[in-house]
Protein backbone atom coordinates (compact mmCIF):
# COMPACT_ATOMS: atom_id res chain seq x y z
CA UNK A 1 0.00 0.00 0.00
CA UNK A 2 2.92 2.36 1.07
CA UNK A 3 4.39 1.90 -2.32
CA UNK A 4 0.97 2.32 -4.65
CA UNK A 5 1.48 6.10 -2.43
CA UNK A 6 5.07 6.54 -3.53
CA UNK A 7 6.41 8.96 -6.14
CA UNK A 8 8.71 7.19 -8.54
CA UNK A 9 11.63 9.67 -10.01
CA UNK A 10 14.42 10.03 -12.15
CA UNK A 11 17.41 12.07 -13.77
CA UNK A 12 15.07 12.65 -16.69
CA UNK A 13 11.80 14.08 -14.33
CA UNK A 14 14.15 15.71 -11.92
CA UNK A 15 17.09 17.67 -14.34
CA UNK A 16 14.70 20.53 -14.95
CA UNK A 17 15.48 21.81 -11.55
CA UNK A 18 18.79 22.52 -12.70
CA UNK A 19 18.94 25.47 -14.83
CA UNK A 20 21.85 26.12 -17.68
CA UNK A 21 24.57 28.36 -16.58
CA UNK A 22 24.26 31.52 -17.45
CA UNK A 23 27.13 33.24 -19.94
CA UNK A 24 28.33 35.56 -17.39
CA UNK A 25 28.45 33.13 -14.33
CA UNK A 26 31.13 33.09 -11.92
CA UNK A 27 32.81 30.53 -9.46
CA UNK A 28 30.81 32.54 -6.49
CA UNK A 29 27.60 31.71 -8.16
CA UNK A 30 27.76 27.94 -7.70
CA UNK A 31 28.68 28.17 -4.06
CA UNK A 32 31.47 26.79 -1.58
CA UNK A 33 31.10 23.00 -0.43
CA UNK A 34 33.31 21.98 3.02
CA UNK A 35 33.70 18.92 3.41
CA UNK A 36 34.57 17.47 6.41
CA UNK A 37 36.21 14.05 7.40
CA UNK A 38 39.05 11.45 6.63
CA UNK A 39 40.24 10.48 9.78
CA UNK A 40 43.49 8.83 9.04
CA UNK A 41 43.24 5.45 6.80
CA UNK A 42 39.42 6.93 5.95
CA UNK A 43 40.57 9.80 4.00
CA UNK A 44 39.77 8.12 0.26
CA UNK A 45 35.95 8.99 1.59
CA UNK A 46 36.78 12.82 1.92
CA UNK A 47 38.74 12.88 -0.94
CA UNK A 48 35.47 11.44 -3.08
CA UNK A 49 32.93 13.35 -1.68
CA UNK A 50 35.40 16.69 -2.58
CA UNK A 51 35.81 15.03 -5.98
CA UNK A 52 31.98 14.55 -6.81
CA UNK A 53 31.26 17.97 -5.11
CA UNK A 54 33.48 19.29 -7.69
CA UNK A 55 32.22 17.02 -10.92
CA UNK A 56 28.33 17.80 -9.50
CA UNK A 57 29.03 21.77 -10.52
CA UNK A 58 30.48 23.18 -6.76
CA UNK A 59 32.13 26.43 -7.69
CA UNK A 60 34.14 25.72 -4.84
CA UNK A 61 35.36 22.79 -2.58
CA UNK A 62 37.84 22.55 0.44
CA UNK A 63 38.25 19.66 2.65
CA UNK A 64 38.86 20.29 5.85
CA UNK A 65 40.53 16.93 6.89
CA UNK A 66 43.30 15.45 9.72
CA UNK A 67 46.48 16.84 9.52
CA UNK A 68 48.13 13.70 8.79
CA UNK A 69 47.30 13.59 5.47
CA UNK A 70 46.27 17.44 4.66
CA UNK A 71 49.35 18.17 2.58
CA UNK A 72 48.77 15.20 -0.15
CA UNK A 73 45.56 14.50 -0.05
CA UNK A 74 44.60 16.43 -3.12
CA UNK A 75 47.41 14.97 -5.44
CA UNK A 76 46.09 14.47 -9.08
CA UNK A 77 43.32 16.65 -8.27
CA UNK A 78 44.67 20.03 -7.80
CA UNK A 79 41.39 22.27 -7.71
CA UNK A 80 40.76 20.36 -4.25
CA UNK A 81 41.10 22.78 -1.63
CA UNK A 82 42.57 20.83 1.42
CA UNK A 83 43.14 21.89 5.01
CA UNK A 84 44.55 20.02 7.94
CA UNK A 85 42.30 20.44 11.31
CA UNK A 86 43.23 19.72 14.85
CA UNK A 87 40.37 20.80 16.66
CA UNK A 88 37.28 23.36 16.08
CA UNK A 89 39.36 26.62 16.21
CA UNK A 90 41.19 25.31 13.00
CA UNK A 91 37.81 24.47 11.26
CA UNK A 92 35.90 27.87 12.33
CA UNK A 93 37.22 30.05 9.12
CA UNK A 94 36.47 27.52 7.00
CA UNK A 95 32.91 27.26 7.73
CA UNK A 96 32.70 30.98 7.71
CA UNK A 97 33.81 30.98 3.83
CA UNK A 98 31.30 27.85 3.30
CA UNK A 99 27.74 27.56 1.70
CA UNK A 100 27.23 24.33 2.69
CA UNK A 101 28.97 21.25 4.86
CA UNK A 102 29.27 18.08 3.57
CA UNK A 103 30.00 15.99 7.22
CA UNK A 104 30.60 12.57 8.16
CA UNK A 105 32.73 10.70 5.40
CA UNK A 106 35.63 8.67 6.75
CA UNK A 107 34.95 11.59 10.04
CA UNK A 108 36.14 8.14 12.05
CA UNK A 109 34.85 7.28 15.24
CA UNK A 110 37.61 8.84 17.71
CA UNK A 111 37.87 12.02 19.76
CA UNK A 112 39.22 14.15 16.56
CA UNK A 113 36.05 13.64 14.40
CA UNK A 114 34.10 14.16 17.38
CA UNK A 115 35.02 17.55 18.02
CA UNK A 116 34.80 18.39 14.73
CA UNK A 117 31.43 16.87 14.02
CA UNK A 118 29.92 19.22 17.52
CA UNK A 119 31.60 22.32 15.51
CA UNK A 120 29.41 21.65 12.40
CA UNK A 121 26.43 21.18 14.53
CA UNK A 122 26.37 25.00 15.20
CA UNK A 123 27.28 26.29 12.33
CA UNK A 124 24.74 28.00 10.28
CA UNK A 125 24.95 25.86 7.19
CA UNK A 126 23.08 23.47 5.62
CA UNK A 127 23.83 20.20 6.40
CA UNK A 128 24.61 16.72 4.28
CA UNK A 129 25.05 14.45 7.16
CA UNK A 130 26.80 10.93 6.21
CA UNK A 131 28.72 7.95 7.31
CA UNK A 132 30.33 8.27 11.19
CA UNK A 133 28.64 11.64 11.35
CA UNK A 134 25.39 9.54 11.18
CA UNK A 135 27.03 6.94 13.85
CA UNK A 136 27.49 9.73 16.28
CA UNK A 137 24.01 11.24 15.44
CA UNK A 138 22.83 7.85 16.45
CA UNK A 139 24.59 7.74 19.69
CA UNK A 140 23.10 11.61 20.66
CA UNK A 141 19.83 11.87 18.89
CA UNK A 142 18.80 15.39 17.65
CA UNK A 143 16.57 17.09 15.49
CA UNK A 144 17.22 19.97 12.61
CA UNK A 145 15.35 21.37 9.83
CA UNK A 146 18.27 22.17 7.89
CA UNK A 147 20.30 18.70 6.94
CA UNK A 148 19.41 15.66 4.81
CA UNK A 149 20.44 12.24 5.79
CA UNK A 150 22.04 9.96 3.38
CA UNK A 151 22.06 6.65 5.41
CA UNK A 152 22.42 3.46 3.78
CA UNK A 153 20.19 0.54 5.49
CA UNK A 154 22.78 -0.48 8.42
CA UNK A 155 23.49 3.06 8.79
CA UNK A 156 19.82 3.86 9.42
CA UNK A 157 19.62 0.52 11.72
CA UNK A 158 21.63 2.27 13.85
CA UNK A 159 19.52 5.21 14.06
CA UNK A 160 16.23 3.79 14.22
CA UNK A 161 17.98 0.87 16.89
CA UNK A 162 16.27 -1.56 14.77
CA UNK A 163 18.35 -4.81 12.84
CA UNK A 164 19.31 -4.11 9.14
CA UNK A 165 17.07 -6.78 7.85
CA UNK A 166 13.87 -4.82 9.54
CA UNK A 167 14.57 -1.65 7.55
CA UNK A 168 14.66 -3.39 4.62
CA UNK A 169 11.63 -5.19 5.14
CA UNK A 170 9.25 -1.60 4.81
CA UNK A 171 12.27 0.69 3.54
CA UNK A 172 9.55 3.18 3.06
CA UNK A 173 8.21 3.14 6.54
CA UNK A 174 12.12 3.23 7.89
CA UNK A 175 12.68 6.55 5.88
CA UNK A 176 9.36 8.17 7.23
CA UNK A 177 10.28 7.20 10.39
CA UNK A 178 14.11 8.70 10.18
CA UNK A 179 12.56 11.98 8.66
CA UNK A 180 10.04 12.25 11.55
CA UNK A 181 12.47 11.76 14.09
CA UNK A 182 15.44 14.02 12.90
CA UNK A 183 14.07 16.35 10.91
CA UNK A 184 15.04 17.70 7.85
CA UNK A 185 15.54 15.24 4.73
CA UNK A 186 16.17 11.65 4.91
CA UNK A 187 17.42 9.82 1.97
CA UNK A 188 17.34 6.02 2.52
CA UNK A 189 20.01 4.64 0.29
CA UNK A 190 20.21 0.73 -1.84
CA UNK A 191 18.49 -0.45 -4.64
CA UNK A 192 16.09 1.83 -4.98
CA UNK A 193 16.72 5.13 -2.46
CA UNK A 194 13.74 6.39 -0.78
CA UNK A 195 13.66 10.06 0.19
CA UNK A 196 11.25 11.28 2.39
CA UNK A 197 11.10 15.30 3.17
CA UNK A 198 9.36 17.73 5.35
CA UNK A 199 6.84 18.71 2.69
CA UNK A 200 3.29 16.50 2.16
CA UNK A 201 4.39 14.79 -0.83
CA UNK A 202 4.42 11.19 -1.32
CA UNK A 203 7.93 9.50 -0.79
CA UNK A 204 10.27 9.55 -3.91
CA UNK A 205 11.72 6.12 -4.66
CA UNK A 206 14.60 6.03 -7.38
CA UNK A 207 15.34 3.03 -8.96
CA UNK A 208 17.91 3.66 -11.00
CA UNK A 209 21.19 2.79 -10.05
CA UNK A 210 22.96 -1.07 -10.44
CA UNK A 211 24.45 -3.30 -8.24
CA UNK A 212 27.82 -2.30 -8.96
CA UNK A 213 27.22 0.59 -6.85
CA UNK A 214 27.97 -1.43 -4.37
CA UNK A 215 31.63 -0.72 -3.73
CA UNK A 216 33.65 1.17 -1.26
CA UNK A 217 33.18 4.95 -1.98
CA UNK A 218 30.20 5.52 -4.07
CA UNK A 219 28.20 6.69 -0.88
CA UNK A 220 31.03 9.38 -0.23
CA UNK A 221 30.32 10.23 -3.43
CA UNK A 222 26.56 11.14 -2.91
CA UNK A 223 27.44 13.03 -0.25
CA UNK A 224 29.38 15.22 -2.21
CA UNK A 225 26.85 15.51 -5.20
CA UNK A 226 24.10 16.55 -2.33
CA UNK A 227 26.07 19.02 -1.42
CA UNK A 228 27.56 20.68 -4.56
CA UNK A 229 23.64 20.77 -5.21
CA UNK A 230 22.57 22.73 -2.41
CA UNK A 231 25.82 25.22 -3.04
CA UNK A 232 24.02 25.55 -6.52
CA UNK A 233 20.71 27.11 -4.90
CA UNK A 234 18.25 24.10 -4.85
CA UNK A 235 16.39 23.45 -1.86
CA UNK A 236 16.90 20.99 0.71
CA UNK A 237 14.08 18.42 -0.87
CA UNK A 238 15.42 19.13 -3.96
CA UNK A 239 18.93 18.65 -3.77
CA UNK A 240 18.07 15.31 -2.23
CA UNK A 241 15.78 14.28 -5.03
CA UNK A 242 17.93 15.43 -8.07
CA UNK A 243 21.23 14.32 -6.36
CA UNK A 244 19.77 10.80 -5.95
CA UNK A 245 18.74 10.58 -9.63
CA UNK A 246 21.92 12.52 -10.96
CA UNK A 247 24.40 9.85 -8.72
CA UNK A 248 22.17 6.62 -10.20
CA UNK A 249 22.46 7.85 -13.43
CA UNK A 250 25.89 8.49 -13.21
CA UNK A 251 26.29 5.18 -12.00
CA UNK A 252 24.44 3.34 -14.89
CA UNK A 253 26.27 5.85 -17.18
CA UNK A 254 29.50 4.39 -15.63
CA UNK A 255 28.03 0.96 -15.45
CA UNK A 256 28.13 0.37 -19.37
CA UNK A 257 31.78 -0.42 -19.15
CA UNK A 258 31.08 -3.17 -16.46
CA UNK A 259 29.10 -3.60 -12.94
CA UNK A 260 31.74 -5.74 -11.98
CA UNK A 261 34.85 -3.54 -10.85
CA UNK A 262 32.83 -0.30 -10.81
CA UNK A 263 34.79 2.46 -8.93
CA UNK A 264 33.29 5.38 -6.99
CA UNK A 265 35.52 7.37 -9.11
CA UNK A 266 34.07 6.17 -12.61
CA UNK A 267 30.69 7.27 -11.60
CA UNK A 268 32.00 10.32 -10.43
CA UNK A 269 34.19 10.91 -14.13
CA UNK A 270 30.97 10.29 -15.47
CA UNK A 271 28.73 13.24 -13.80
CA UNK A 272 29.95 15.71 -15.84
CA UNK A 273 28.40 13.93 -18.97
CA UNK A 274 25.43 13.25 -17.02
CA UNK A 275 24.78 17.11 -16.59
CA UNK A 276 25.33 17.72 -19.89
CA UNK A 277 21.70 17.23 -20.79
CA UNK A 278 20.96 20.16 -18.53
CA UNK A 279 22.76 22.49 -21.12
CA UNK A 280 20.70 21.09 -24.21
P1 LIG B 1 25.10 -6.01 7.74
O1 LIG B 1 26.44 -6.63 7.75
O2 LIG B 1 24.26 -6.43 6.58
O3 LIG B 1 24.37 -6.01 9.03
P2 LIG B 1 29.33 0.63 8.20
P3 LIG B 1 30.92 1.75 6.03
C1 LIG B 1 25.16 -2.54 6.26
C2 LIG B 1 34.22 5.22 5.22
N1 LIG B 1 34.61 4.71 3.91
N2 LIG B 1 21.91 -3.26 2.30
C3 LIG B 1 25.81 -3.89 6.27
O4 LIG B 1 25.43 -4.45 7.51
C4 LIG B 1 32.83 5.78 5.37
O5 LIG B 1 32.72 7.13 4.91
C5 LIG B 1 35.84 5.03 3.49
C6 LIG B 1 21.99 -3.90 3.48
C7 LIG B 1 27.28 -3.54 6.24
O6 LIG B 1 28.12 -4.54 6.78
C8 LIG B 1 32.67 5.69 6.86
O7 LIG B 1 33.30 6.80 7.47
C9 LIG B 1 36.33 4.69 2.24
N3 LIG B 1 22.92 -3.62 4.43
C10 LIG B 1 33.44 4.43 7.23
O8 LIG B 1 34.27 4.14 6.11
C11 LIG B 1 35.54 3.80 1.34
C12 LIG B 1 23.77 -2.64 4.17
O9 LIG B 1 26.09 -1.64 6.82
C13 LIG B 1 27.35 -2.29 7.07
C14 LIG B 1 23.73 -1.94 2.96
C15 LIG B 1 32.56 3.22 7.53
O10 LIG B 1 31.49 3.14 6.55
C16 LIG B 1 34.52 3.00 2.13
C17 LIG B 1 28.53 -1.42 6.69
O11 LIG B 1 28.34 -0.09 7.17
C18 LIG B 1 33.73 3.85 3.11
O12 LIG B 1 32.79 4.67 2.46
C19 LIG B 1 22.75 -2.28 2.00
N4 LIG B 1 22.66 -1.63 0.81
N5 LIG B 1 24.73 -1.02 2.99
C20 LIG B 1 37.65 5.22 1.81
N6 LIG B 1 38.08 4.92 0.56
O13 LIG B 1 38.30 5.93 2.56
C21 LIG B 1 25.34 -1.15 4.17
N7 LIG B 1 24.76 -2.14 4.91
O14 LIG B 1 29.71 -0.29 9.30
O15 LIG B 1 28.66 1.88 8.59
O16 LIG B 1 30.68 0.90 7.34
O17 LIG B 1 29.67 2.05 5.32
O18 LIG B 1 31.98 1.05 5.25
P1 LIG C 1 27.43 3.62 0.84
O1 LIG C 1 26.96 2.29 1.35
O2 LIG C 1 27.31 4.71 1.83
O3 LIG C 1 28.79 3.57 0.21
O4 LIG C 1 26.43 4.04 -0.34
C1 LIG C 1 26.29 3.21 -1.47
C2 LIG C 1 25.65 3.99 -2.63
O5 LIG C 1 25.49 3.11 -3.75
C3 LIG C 1 24.26 4.52 -2.33
O6 LIG C 1 24.00 5.67 -3.08
C4 LIG C 1 23.36 3.36 -2.78
O7 LIG C 1 22.04 3.78 -3.10
C5 LIG C 1 24.10 2.87 -4.01
N1 LIG C 1 23.90 1.42 -4.22
C6 LIG C 1 24.52 0.43 -3.56
N2 LIG C 1 24.08 -0.77 -3.98
C7 LIG C 1 23.15 -0.53 -4.93
C8 LIG C 1 22.31 -1.36 -5.76
N3 LIG C 1 22.35 -2.70 -5.67
N4 LIG C 1 21.47 -0.75 -6.63
C9 LIG C 1 21.43 0.58 -6.72
N5 LIG C 1 22.18 1.42 -5.97
C10 LIG C 1 23.03 0.88 -5.09
MG1 LIG D 1 28.77 5.44 3.19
Amino acid sequence: RTVAAARRIDWPSQRHLLAPRRRTAHKGDSGHVLVIGGAPGLAGAARLAGEAALRAGAGLVTIATHPAHASWLNIGRPELMCRGVETPVDLAPLIERADVIALGPGLGQDAWGEALWRAALNAERPLVVDADALNRLARAPRRSDHWILTPHPGEAARLLGLSTAAVQLDRIAAARTLQERFGGVAILKGAGSVIVGPSHRPPAICSDGNPGLASGGTGDALTGVVAALLAQGLELEEAAEVGVCLHAAAGDAAAREGERGLLASDLIAALRGTLRSVEA
